[in-house]
């Protein structure tokens, strides 16, 4: 079994252990007793069949909708029994659908080739298909053959299933009336799951492309190690990896070496980008602290808001790691609380009725159009537009001796600027070391909390620069955009940039000790600097000149409380989460030998000419807080 498939049943059994329909704690639902099982491989347009499980409710008195899920993780109970996916929508058992999951091409009992994140089909290939063509015909199948069924399907994932869902959207069938993508990625290389801004994900896109495209015959993940830190130093460059581990059959990683800029093979799997206007209510899922799929949920939402006269587009952002609203009760992530059950009220008060509004025609709707979870107030908020339209700009500038503050700099001292040498060789880590395998099988996993690490543990290092306020004096609220702007110059010919905004708690906490001087991540981001005027012709940099660089950290709804100080680090590696970039420009860091990679001496500038600066938009009224 998959290790994806592991962490999903676990996540459904520990879901499932929870007050069930009528707030009983009676533990997990005896599924034989409420649903007959069907399975069925249905036929798409191009003959492919896709092996699908169709779960009727017995106890049925009227016409229900069906509820769809697809997914490449696998839907079936190894004794052939109820799929575990059915646990993940107990919390809309009462309102009755028939639920449906169904495995896409090529992956478990479908038939057909699996293509990681398919694009969309060429329009003009009248024969084409694509993961919205298969879950059209799977629809129209489904509302055809399904005795009993209201003509309604709704359809939601989280991940790949979130892209999935997001798919339904192109061309969608009819019968289609509410979509919620969870955690799409939106676009892999801009900010999702395999590059962000041009950054390769290392770690992460070696071991999933690896665990997805490896079979019996191909290379299986073998680390002779626990710190993966130490391996993938040990690994080198990336063109090692085809020679000593991958041979070259690994479709995913042979594309990552061949597209390593943004051209055309990202563009066209980008499936934010491809929904211009939303013809279905689409309900946007994303967490703050999501380890994998930020960027997507987001980006989705923003794209479709651009022609979303109909007000069919929809966001909730909650405290979440990566799916992290489907299971538990969602009150905690890593050591931070958030003071209620946040998971439990998406699932309960938000998904269940957004639901049963458009399928059953049922209740209202439980949100108008944006529910943030407000951190450090800790609070659900309510927005008319994400990020917020009339939030002005605040702007936190670097200053000497670490000093970060609301007041520009003054002098234009060419000396005024913070440096350190960036070393390939020894890389920042991205958390603290052992760094455990992405998705181990043996044991729960560090990757899932590692945004919420308290960031004390690079503090201390010489490639890291820290940036502080004084103790805030009242509370800083940052409710919308956050953009860094740095002015740096680097003694190589490419460099990366990392810059986090962080939470650090006081000292002496009046409660919750664990947390003396906790330094909470709040927002974060890399950017490789040859991408800086494009994404798709990376230029090297000028060694020595002062170049300006924008770093989107994308949105926060965060309270920085009294007592509290506002922080930011800057540093140029974030390994092995990412690549080592060499320091020196090569046209292909897929293709760098081990002599390219050189350290280098970063400058991060804050004078009056080169004010580096992190943006912050804040309310413009008193909290939007209800
Ligand atoms: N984040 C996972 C993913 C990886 C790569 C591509 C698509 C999705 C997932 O959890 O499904």
């Amino acid at each position: 079994m998959k290790t994806f498939q592991r962490i999903l049943i676990a996540a459904s059994l520990l879901w499932a252990v929870r007050p069930t329909l009528q707030g009983q704690e009676t533990g997990r639902p005896d599924l034989p007793s409420l649903f007959d099982k069907r399975e069925v491989m249905i036929p798409m347009r191009d003959g492919v069949k896709l092996h699908t499980e169709i779960y009727t409710p017995k106890d049925a008195k009227q016409t229900l909708p069906v509820f769809l899920e697809r997914t490449p993780y696998g839907i079936s109970a190894e004794d052939k029994g109820y799929s575990h996916k059915l646990y993940n929508y107990a919390h809309m058992f009462a309102d009755g659908y028939v639920f449906v999951f169904q495995d896409i091409r090529g992956r478990y009992g479908s038939e057909g080739q699996f293509v990681m994140n398919r694009p969309v089909h060429d329009p003009s290939d009248s024969k084409g298909i694509d993961e919205s063509t298969d879950t059209y015909d799977t629809i129209d199948w489904l509302v055809k053959n399904v005795p009993n069924n209201n003509g309604r399907v709704g359809i939601a994932g989280i991940s790949y299933g979130g892209f999935l869902a997001a798919m339904a959207l192109i061309n969608p069938h009819p019968a289609l009336k509410a979509v919620s993508e969870q955690a799409c990625m939106g676009d892999t290389w801009m900010g999702d799951d395999f590059f962000h801004n041009g950054a390769f994900r290392l770690s992460y896109g070696y071991e999933y492309a690896t665990e997805m495209e490896t079979n019996k015959e191909h290379f299986q993940l073998k680390f002779d190690r626990e710190d993966l830190y130490d391996w993938y130093l040990h690994a080198g460059p990336l063109s090692n990896f085809n020679k000593e581990y991958l041979h070259g059959k690994i479709p995913s990683w042979n594309s990552f070496v061949e597209h390593p800029a943004y051209d055309d093979f990202w563009r066209r799997k980008a499936i934010a980008y491809a929904l211009h206007q939303a013809t279905v209510p689409n309900l946007n899922v994303a967490g703050w602290w999501d380890q994998e799929d930020f960027y997507g949920p987001l980006a989705t939402y923003a794209n479709l808001e651009k022609n979303d006269a109909a007000h069919l587009d929809f966001l909730v952002v909650g405290p979440w790691n990566h799916g992290g609203w489907a299971h538990g009760p969602g009150n905690f992530l890593g050591s931070i609380p958030f003071g209620s059950n946040t998971a439990e009220y998406f699932r309960n008060q938000v998904e269940a009725p957004w639901f049963a509004f458009y399928l059953h025609d049922k209740g209202a709707l439980p949100l108008k159009e944006a529910l943030l979870f407000q951190t450090g107030s800790d609070v659900w908020t309510r927005f008319d537009s994400w990020p917020p339209k009339d939030a002005p700009i605040k702007s936190l500038y670097f200053g000497a001796k670490g000093k970060l503050s609301f007041e520009s700099p003054k002098g234009d001292s060419a000396d005024a600027f913070d440096s350190y040498i960036s070393d390939p060789a020894n890389p920042v880590p991205y958390r603290n070391r052992p760094v455990d395998e992405t998705y181990p099988s043996d044991h729960p996993g560090r990757w899932y909390t590692w945004l919420v690490q308290d960031q004390r543990f690079v503090e201390n290092r010489p490639d890291v620069l820290t940036w502080q306020t004084d103790e805030l004096t009242e509370d800083v609220t940052v409710t919308g955009e956050v953009t860094a702007r740095l002015f740096a110059s680097t003694t190589g010919s490419d460099a990366d940039w990392v810059v986090k905004l962080i939470d650090v708690y006081p000292e002496k906490p009046d409660s919750d000790l664990n947390l003396a001087g906790y330094e909470l991540m709040i927002s974060d981001e890399i950017f490789r600097g040859r991408y800086r005027n494009s994404y798709e012709k990376p230029e090297p940099l000028v060694p020595g000149e002062i170049t300006p660089f924008t770093i989107d950290l994308h949105t926060a709804n965060h309270v920085f409380k009294k007592g509290h100080r506002i922080m930011v680090q800057v540093q140029s590696t974030w390994f092995p989460l990412y690549d080592r970039n060499p320091q020196k420009f090569v046209p292909n860091i897929f293709e760098a030998k081990a002599s390219d990679f050189q350290k280098a001496t970063e400058k991060i500038y804050r004078n009056t000419r080169f004010p580096s600066h992190v943006e912050i938009q804040v309310p413009a009224a008193p909290s939007a807080a209800n």
